[in-house]
């Protein structure tokens, strides 16, 4: 395994000394170990990939230096328009060096949602013409590995990806943890709002472990999970799948469930509800103010006011929450009609013995579309 520190101080040998991205699981301790060493100038958790790697562009305009842009390969998908139409040689031709974790490669377990990307990973990089080299896991092999990486990008002037199987970084513990000041936990907030939700209403869940406990909390309840919409994949757009359901059912209430770094991800999505100010919709935020799912990096939703987003953007009524007797009133506000946002603030963590959705993704749309029948 490459230790963290290892794999940092030979990209900074070799003059890179700038990182963006969206943290990945795979990618966890090196993300970790960036977020420690790097000033807010130099590290820059980004809303989404493509942001990344157009910070990365910016940097290298105001440096002639190369970043570095780090993301799980489910991120790939939001980094191909930048990739093509701002970095590629076609158009500004900008080098940049991208980090991607390879979940879901074939041959190795993973979760449903990474399936289909894992085996295009290498094949989106083949057709956008980024050379790539799949990282080693022995420490000398991978210098080697970045020395070619460097090499080409400064000969080419092209982006090149080192792409990142698990278990290739050692352990590596986040220190500059910020403890924010919230006493719930996300899955205390998640068990109360869908403890209080009508039976005829549905949830349309985001990425990560708040659909983990929504699953956990129905089974444990010994209901079933026709009712819920477990957006595994598609970070950031939980909200217009609820919006796509609630326009056409008005008569029940919808619920997205979602995360600070998700809305974050993808925010105009929240102009498109309120332009739309379904009266049966209710959007709940659980702000935690970092990626949880993926190691607890920070986001910036504890720096932004998402009340106050989602007034601006025609919500009709939004608060901020973060005791349960607060959550608990606010929840009886959700029995009128009206666009609404709440936002949760909880702490971060989760239980460690969280399970995962024990259906596929199949079953769950069939189960849900009968429902809304
Ligand atoms: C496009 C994309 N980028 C990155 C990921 C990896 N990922 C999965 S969950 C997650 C964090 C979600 O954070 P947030 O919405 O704040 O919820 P939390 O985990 O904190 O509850 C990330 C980055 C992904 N699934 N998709």
């Amino acid at each position: 395994m490459i230790a963290p520190q290892f794999f940092i101080e030979k990209l900074q040998s070799e003059g890179v000394e700038f990182f963006t991205g969206v943290p990945d699981s795979l990618l966890k301790n090196v993300c970790a170990y960036i977020t420690d060493h790097f000033d807010d100038k130099h590290n820059i958790i980004a809303a989404n990939e493509g942001g990344a790697v157009a910070l990365a562009a910016g940097y290298h305009l105001a440096t002639g230096k190369v970043g570095c842009v780090y993301m799980q390969n489910s991120g790939e998908g939001n980094a191909v328009n930048p990739l093509a139409s701002l970095t590629d040689r076609e158009v500004y031709h900008i080098p940049l060096l991208l980090l991607i974790g390879w979940r879901g490669r074939p041959g190795v377990h993973d979760e449903p949602q990474h399936v289909k990307q894992g085996k295009v990973t290498t094949g989106l990089l083949n057709v956008m013409g980024i050379n790539y080299e799949v990282l080693s896991k022995e420490e000398d092999v991978a210098a080697k590995q970045i020395e070619k990486a460097i090499n080409s990008i400064r000969e080419t002037g092209d982006a090149f990806a080192l792409v990142v199987e698990k278990d290739t970084f050692d352990n590596y513990t986040l220190l500059n943890t910020v403890k924010n000041p919230y006493e719930m936990s996300r899955e205390e907030a998640i068990r109360m709002v869908a403890a209080s939700i009508p039976s005829n209403a549905v949830i349309v869940s985001t990425t990560g472990m708040i659909s983990r406990e929504l699953f956990e909390y129905r089974t444990a309840m010994g209901q079933g999970h026709e009712r819920d919409f477990l957006t595994v994949g598609s970070m950031g757009h939980a909200s217009q799948i609820a919006l796509g359901i609630a326009l056409q059912h008005p008569e029940r209430k919808v619920y997205c469930f979602d995360g600070d770094g998700a809305s974050i991800m993808h925010m105009g999505n929240m102009a498109i509800v309120g332009s739309r100010r379904p009266a049966n919709y209710v959007h709940i935020v659980f702000n935690n103010g970092a990626h949880d799912s993926v190691g607890g990096q920070p986001t910036v939703g504890h720096d932004i006011d998402l009340v106050a987003i989602a007034r601006a953007m025609h919500y009709e009524r939004a608060v901020s929450v973060s005791t349960p007797t607060q959550l608990r009133e606010a929840l009886d506000n959700t029995q009128d009609e009206g666009l609404l946002l709440i936002e949760v603030r909880v702490k971060k963590g989760n239980r460690k013995d969280l399970g995962r959705p024990t259906t596929t993704p199949i079953q769950n749309k069939e189960a849900l579309m009968a429902f809304l029948k």
